[in-house]
């Protein structure tokens, strides 16, 4: 064996159709994983969950295992979401048909969540960051164990600028001049929503100097191209004091692309806000309820009432300064009533009240429950209480239309008979944003007409 070679292989997403969007991005986790092990061995990239080949989901698989050949020492699976899962495992059968003693290691959100999943399917199974076990296993390269193995992660609590390779920094580790990039440039999030699975990996954050952060957009806006830059960040902005001095870097540099990245209204001033404007940034704001009620099932902030108060007042401050911003609502949460849901749309359109210009859009989903999250762990708490039932609570594991699967949840015992209100949402936000749209004034128009018509850049989550 010349160099021993690690396969990160990004398995197809099956059965989640337009659910998964965002077919284009490149992978933030994969470029860390490949830095972490990059001094070791040779790391090959293969990203199934782009455009489905000519051959059908596996297209590239065979082709990249022969290309290897008797290099290839470790295959390492990115089941990143719980609608790779159906995919994680037709790829480790396939590899398994191909080669029966090849060792495969699995990671990512729905491996960290659901180990089980994979029991008597990959080698080791990691939880959390997985930089540090990827690279304990490309340190020894050990053979196939007897049964699946878990590896805690090592949360990484510092990130280092060198680790990644920044020149072939995008989608199967090659730069896609003109496209968009996504960077991660800060990990972690000290809040504890119900409905995500963040929590899962504790409060730690860790962040790119502002410096570094800079120095990294330069360079990618030189080596790249990309009409935007989207920060993967969970929470962008979570530390003011940082994210002021990256603002007052980048209106410094007035550099040619827009940027995008998604927050928390109650965390804004209206400085940020300002600052925010000028860097030519979309921002999209999880507020995801605007009941007191809901937002205190979700535990969103330890204060429901000052979280809705703050936020209101900022998204009303973004909207007088010009920057565009979408407002993110999740709908049919466990315990949500006909009543709490109109709580929710009656306090979206009082931001709206009066003559006033507008640079808002809103973005509702409805609830769709995922393993790891305290949502999850209550679900029966939740059917006690409220009545809620979750009709597919293992969907991930079902061929089938996902999304219809994910969202097939009865919130409460207040919509039985009721049900075809659990979509009214969808309508009422429309006629929300086309009145408000029109109150774009012309920069915010044209802004979005930038952000979404040529740049290509993130696309409102489904
Ligand atoms: C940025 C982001 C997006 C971006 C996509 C960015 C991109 N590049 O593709 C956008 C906004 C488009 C997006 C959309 C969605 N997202 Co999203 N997203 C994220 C976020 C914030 C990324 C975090 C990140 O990049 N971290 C940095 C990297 C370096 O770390 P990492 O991802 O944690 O990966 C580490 C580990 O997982 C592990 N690991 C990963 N792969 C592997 C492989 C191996 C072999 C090993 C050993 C380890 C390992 O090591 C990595 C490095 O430390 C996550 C997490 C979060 N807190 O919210 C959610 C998250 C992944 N998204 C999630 C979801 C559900 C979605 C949506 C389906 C939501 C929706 N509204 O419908 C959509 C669907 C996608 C679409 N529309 O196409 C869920 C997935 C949970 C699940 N069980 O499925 C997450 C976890 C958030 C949550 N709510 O819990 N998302």
């Amino acid at each position: 064996m010349a160099v021993p070679t690690l396969l990160l292989i990004a398995p197809p997403v099956l059965y989640a159709g337009q659910w998964w969007g965002n077919r284009r991005a490149n992978k933030p986790h994969f470029a860390s994983l490949a830095g972490a092990v990059g001094d070791l061995c040779e790391v090959r990239w293969l990203e199934l969950d782009r455009q489905p080949g000519p051959d059908g989901p596996l297209t590239g698989l065979v082709q990249a295992v022969a290309d290897i050949g008797d290099d290839l020492a470790l295959v390492g699976i990115s089941c990143w979401t719980s609608m790779h899962y159906l995919g994680a495992v037709l790829t480790i059968e396939t590899l398994r048909s191909m080669r029966s003693s090849l060792p495969i290691v699995v990671g990512g959100h729905h491996a960290s969540a659901a180990p089980r999943d994979f029991d008597g399917l990959a080698d080791w199974v990691v939880s959390g960051d997985g930089e540090n076990a990827l690279r304990s296993l490309c340190l020894e390269w050990p053979k196939r164990p007897a049964r699946t193995q878990r590896l805690a992660g090592a949360v990484v609590s510092r990130m280092d600028p060198s680790a990644i390779d920044w020149v072939n920094y995008g989608p199967n580790g090659r730069p896609e001049r003109g496209a968009p990039v996504w960077l991660l440039a800060a990990r972690g999030c000290p809040f504890r929503c119900h409905y995500c699975m963040e929590p899962l990996r504790g409060p730690s954050r860790s962040t790119y100097s502002v410096q570094n952060t800079l120095a990294i957009i330069e360079g990618l806006i030189d080596t790249h191209a990309p009409p935007s830059v989207a920060f993967a960040d969970p929470l962008f902005g979570a530390d003011r004091a940082w994210t002021l001095r990256l603002l007052d870097g980048l209106v410094e540099r007035d550099l040619p692309v827009t940027f995008w990245a998604q927050t928390r209204a109650d965390l804004m001033t209206p400085e940020l806000l300002e600052r925010f404007a000028q860097a030519r940034f979309k921002l999209d704001f999880g507020l995801d309820s605007g009941s007191l009620t809901t937002t205190r099932l979700m535990e969103k902030s330890p204060n429901p009432a000052r979280y809705l108060d703050r936020s209101a007042e900022m998204l009303r401050v973004a909207d007088r300064v010009g920057l565009h911003h979408e407002i993110y609502l999740l709908f049919n949460y466990p315990g949500e009533t006909p009543e709490t849901a109109a709580e929710t749309m009656r306090y979206i359109e009082a931001l709206g009240t009066g003559r006033g210009p507008m640079a808002a859009w809103v973005s509702p989903q409805t609830f769709f429950i995922l393993p790891g999250t305290e949502s999850y762990s209550r679900m029966d708490d939740h059917h006690q209480r409220f009545g809620t039932v979750v009709r597919n609570p293992q969907w991930w594991k079902v061929p089938g239309d996902q999304y219809r699967l994910a969202t097939a949840v009865l919130p409460s015992r207040a919509y039985a008979g009721r049900e075809a209100e659990l979509s009214s949402f969808a309508p009422w936000a429309g006629a929300l944003n086309t009145s408000w749209s029109a109150r774009y004034p012309p920069e915010v128009a044209a802004f979005r007409r930038r952000f979404h018509g040529g740049t290509g850049a993130a696309p409102p989550p489904p």
